[in-house]
C-alpha cells in the first residue's frame, strides 16, 4: 500500500513529504493507522546529526497512537480495530531484560530497531524501489506503520488520539522516572532541570505522589508560568543566580531527595548530580547528550551516598503500564491538554521542530 510520510534524507536539513510504498505485515507483525503523533525533542536530535545510531533515509517518530488495521500470521495479543500506541521500549516478555523484572529495556529487537530495520533485518518502507528506514521501530510521522506485536500497547477505545499519543513517549518518560525509576516517596524535594515536554510531566508527578518542594531550572522565563501551574513551587533561571547547586542545596536544606535531568546537556548532569543531598540524594538522567559527550563529577560525590541514575522510557514496560497510563489521564490524574500548545497538519511538521527549537511550544502533535 501506499503511505504519506515526513522523510529525513539527510541530518540537518527539513522533512519532506512523499508518498512511500509501505509493504503488509509479516509473521508477528501488525498494520497500525496512526492518527497522531507528538514531536519530541529526540527526533530532533536524531535530525541533526548527533545521534550516533542515526540513519538516512529514514521516517522518524516515536510519540504516536493509532488504529490496527490488519495482523500477520501468528498475531494474537492484538486485532483489527483495536486503539494502540506503538513502543519503542517494547516488551515482549521472554527476554533475558524482561525475565529479570529489574529493567523495561526490553532486548528483544533491540539491534535491528537500531539498525533502522523490522526483526528480520529487512524495512517496510519502500520509495522508488529502495528501502527508507525505519526509527526507533516505530516511525510514526508515518500515516501507516508496520510493527512487531511486541511493540504494540493495548489501550481503551475512548481516549483520543491527539492527546494520547503524547504518552508514547514524553508522559509516560517523565511521569515513569518519578513513579517507576525513582518512586519518589511523599515529602520528598524534588529538583527538574529541563522543563520542556519530558520535565513538565516529572513535575505532575512528583505533584501526584505528594513531593513537598519541587523546583524548576530553566534557562527560558516563559517555562515558570506553566510549570508552576503543574506543581512547581520553586523556579531557578541560571542567568539570576551565581551558582544553581548552592542556590538549590539552600532551597532544600542540604540538597533535594531527588534531581532530575530532562536537557541532555553533560553539565547540567553534573548540576543535578552535585545538588542532591548527602548520604542519599538520587540523580535521574532521562537527557539525551549528543555523541562524543561524557559526564563528569568528583567521585567523593558518589562516596558520600549520592546516587547517579538513568531512566529510558521512564522505566515503564510499555505493555504493562502504558494502558494504565492512559486511564491516569480519562480519570483526569494527569494533565495532557494543556501541555499540548500546539497541532498541525502532516504537511507542516517542519513548523513543529522550529517551534521546539525556538522555546514556543511545549508539544507539537502532529493529526493525520
Ligand atoms: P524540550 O526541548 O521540550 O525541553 C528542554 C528544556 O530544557 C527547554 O525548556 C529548554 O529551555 C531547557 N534548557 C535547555 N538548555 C538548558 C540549560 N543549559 N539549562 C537549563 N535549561 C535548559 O525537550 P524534551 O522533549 O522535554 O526532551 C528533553 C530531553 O529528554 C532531550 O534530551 C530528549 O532527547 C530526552 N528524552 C529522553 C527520554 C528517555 O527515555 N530517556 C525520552 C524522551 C526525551
Ligand atoms: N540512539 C541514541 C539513543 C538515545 C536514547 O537514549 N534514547 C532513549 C529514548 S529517547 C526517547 O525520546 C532510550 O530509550 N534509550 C534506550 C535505548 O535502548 O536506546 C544514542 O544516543 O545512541
Ligand atoms: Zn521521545
Amino acid at each position: 500500500m501506499k503511505t504519506r510520510a515526513a522523510i529525513a534524507w539527510k541530518a540537518g536539513e527539513p522533512l519532506q513529504i512523499a508518498e512511500v510504498d509501505l509493504e503488509g505485515p509479516r509473521a508477528g507483525e501488525v498494520l497500525v493507522e496512526i492518527k497522531a503523533t507528538g514531536i519530541c525533542h529526540t527526533d530532533w536530535y536524531t535530525l541533526s546529526g548527533a545521534d550516533p545510531e542515526g540513519i538516512f533515509p529514514a521516517i522518524l517518530g516515536h510519540e504516536g497512537a493509532g488504529i490496527v488495521l490488519e495482523t500477520g500470521p501468528g498475531v494474537t495479543s492484538v486485532k483489527r480495530d483495536d486503539h494502540v500506541i506503538p513502543l519503542y521500549t517494547p516488551e515482549c516478555r521472554q527476554c533475558k531484560f524482561c525475565l529479570s523484572r529489574k529493567t523495561n529495556l526490553c532486548q528483544a529487537i533491540r539491534s535491528t530497531q537500531g539498525r533502522g530495520l523490522m526483526p528480520d533485518a529487512t524495512s517496510r518502507f519502500l520509495l522508488d524501489g529502495k528501502p527508507i528506514y525505519h526509527y526507533m521501530g516505530t516511525s510514526t510521522f508515518s500515516n501507516y506503520i508496520v510493527v512487531p506485536e511486541i511493540a504494540l500497547a493495548k489501550i481503551r477505545a475512548d481516549a483520543p488520539f491527539d492527546k494520547t499519543c503524547y504518552i508514547g513517549c514524553g508522559v509516560t518518560t517523565g511521569v515513569g522516572a518519578v513513579i517507576f525509576t525513582a518512586k519518589v516517596e511523599a515529602g520528598a524535594n524534588v529538583v527538574v532541570f529541563g522543563l520542556g515536554g519530558i520535565g513538565l510531566n516529572v513535575i505532575q508527578a512528583a505533584r501526584m505522589v505528594g513531593a513537598d518542594k519541587i523546583i524548576g531550572v530553566d534557562l527560558n522565563p516563559g517555562r515558570e508560568e506553566m510549570a508552576r501551574k503543574f506543581g512547581m513551587t520553586h523556579f531557578v533561571n541560571p542567568k539570576n543566580v551565581e551558582n544553581v547547586v548552592d542556590t538549590i542545596v539552600q532551597l532544600t536544606d542540604g540538597g533535594a531527595d531527588y534531581a532530575f535531568e530532562c536537557i541532555g546537556n553533560v553539565q547540567t548532569m553534573r548540576q543535578a548530580l552535585e545538588c542532591c543531598h548527602k548520604g542519599w540524594g538520587q540523580s535521574i538522567i532521562i537527557g539525551v547528550a549528543e555523541a562524543g559527550k561524557e559526564i563528569a563529577t568528583r567521585p567523593f560525590q558518589l562516596v558520600t551516598g549520592r546516587v547517579w541514575k538513568g531512566s529510558a522510557f521512564g522505566g515503564a514496560r510499555g505493555r504493562t503500564d502504558v494502558p494504565k497510563i492512559v486511564d491516569w489521564y480519562m480519570e483526569n490524574k494527569i494533565n495532557i491538554d494543556d501541555l499540548i500548545t500546539h497541532t498541525l497538519p502532516l504537511d507542516r511538521i517542519n513548523e513543529g521542530f522550529e517551534l521546539m527549537k525556538s522555546g514556543q511550544s511545549i508539544r507539537s502533535v502532529v493529526i493525520y
